[in-house]
């Protein structure tokens, strides 16, 4: 790979995403591109920015043959909380802006693309208590849907055109440089920003809400190796359920309470409740380990020491 395009990188993990892959691969040769919002100030200073749509083929060709593109990373999605609103816009930005991904890819004769996936796959019919990575995939939001349609039409640009696609079934991702948007999983990022701004947090999920979290240095990690991995000792593509830890709303209340001891949360679930109920607590993500050494770093206290540490940071400089 020499030159990779980020589509959604102004998002919660294309955000960070983009300035780790910089650091790899070169500033100059990772080129970001979003939609419309802004990009964050690291990621517009540090290297090359495209405004543009991946519903619109046309543009998205342009891009790729202007930059000679030889991967892509396609982290642009509507989540499963928004999705639920604008079922039709998630379908659109979801599938079409991948099927131009994938068309694109075959045409330009591209080396890989990495389309990330979601715990929002499983459903009714998984073993809740720790889904396998082979399940009943019965997803109850139109996000979860648009994912496992992404996977097996990834699958399936594999095994036709000989594409060379990878994905992770990413959990809930806590970070503290960009605010997720329209996730069910934003409460475990909500939680420690408001602990450190007002020392309480009203969360929409139930207390004993348990679904699978990881940090986001860990995220990048597993996102990077899978990309470097070597692609002929992969049995799987685009859906590597990807695990790190899991743990209900009220362990990590007490988690924050060792450090902001007069802490306080109270509950008041609305429709993302149903969303978390139909995921599983935990994940298998042994394939994961065994074809591209998956390990992860982080557990629910050492996160929770950096966010406040780096959120508090934030707060004293008057940035949040
Ligand atoms: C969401 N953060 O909540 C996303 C994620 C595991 C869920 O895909 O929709």
């Amino acid at each position: 790979m020499k030159k990779i395009l980020i589509i959604g990188a102004v998002g919660q993990i294309g955000s960070e995403l983009t300035l780790a892959l910089r650091n790899i691969y070169g500033n100059e040769n990772v080129i970001a591109s979003t939609r419309k919002t802004p990009p964050s100030d690291k990621v517009r200073e540090s290297g090359p920015f495209e405004f543009f749509d991946t519903t619109n083929k046309d543009d998205l060709l342009k891009v790729c043959k202007k930059y000679e593109i030889d991967a892509i990373v396609n982290m642009a999605a509507i989540l499963s909380a928004v999705g639920e609103k604008y079922p039709m816009l998630a379908w659109d930005v979801n599938m079409n802006g991948l099927i131009n991904v994938l068309e694109v890819a075959v045409e330009l004769k591209m080396k890989q693309v990495l389309i990330p996936s979601s715990i929002a796959v499983f459903g009714p019919g998984t073993p809740l208590d720790c889904a396998p990575q082979e399940t009943v995939l019965k997803p109850t939001t139109m996000y979860g849907v648009t994912k496992v349609a992404g996977e097996l039409l990834c699958d399936y640009y594999v095994q036709r055109f000989g594409l060379d696609i990878r994905g992770l079934r990413y959990p809930g991702i806590i970070s503290n440089e960009t605010l997720p948007g329209g996730g069910t999983t934003d409460y475990a990022v909500a939680i420690y920003y408001d602990a450190v701004k007002y020392g309480k947090y009203t969360c929409f999920v139930k207390e004993d809400t348990k679904l699978p979290m990881m940090y986001m240095p860990d995220c990048l990690k597993g996102t990077i190796d899978l990309m470097q991995a070597d692609f002929s000792k992969l049995k799987h593509h685009s859906d590597f359920n990807l695990g790190a830890m899991s743990f209900t709303v009220g362990e990590m209340a007490d988690s924050i309470k060792k450090y902001i001891p007069d802490f306080e949360i109270t509950y008041e679930p609305d429709f993302r409740q149903a969303i978390a109920d139909s995921w599983p607590d935990a994940v298998d993500d042994s394939a994961a380990k065994e074809e591209w050494g998956w390990k992860p770093s982080y557990d629910l206290d050492t996160m929770t020491q950096d966010m406040l540490k780096v959120i508090g940071e934030k707060h004293k400089k008057g940035l949040i």
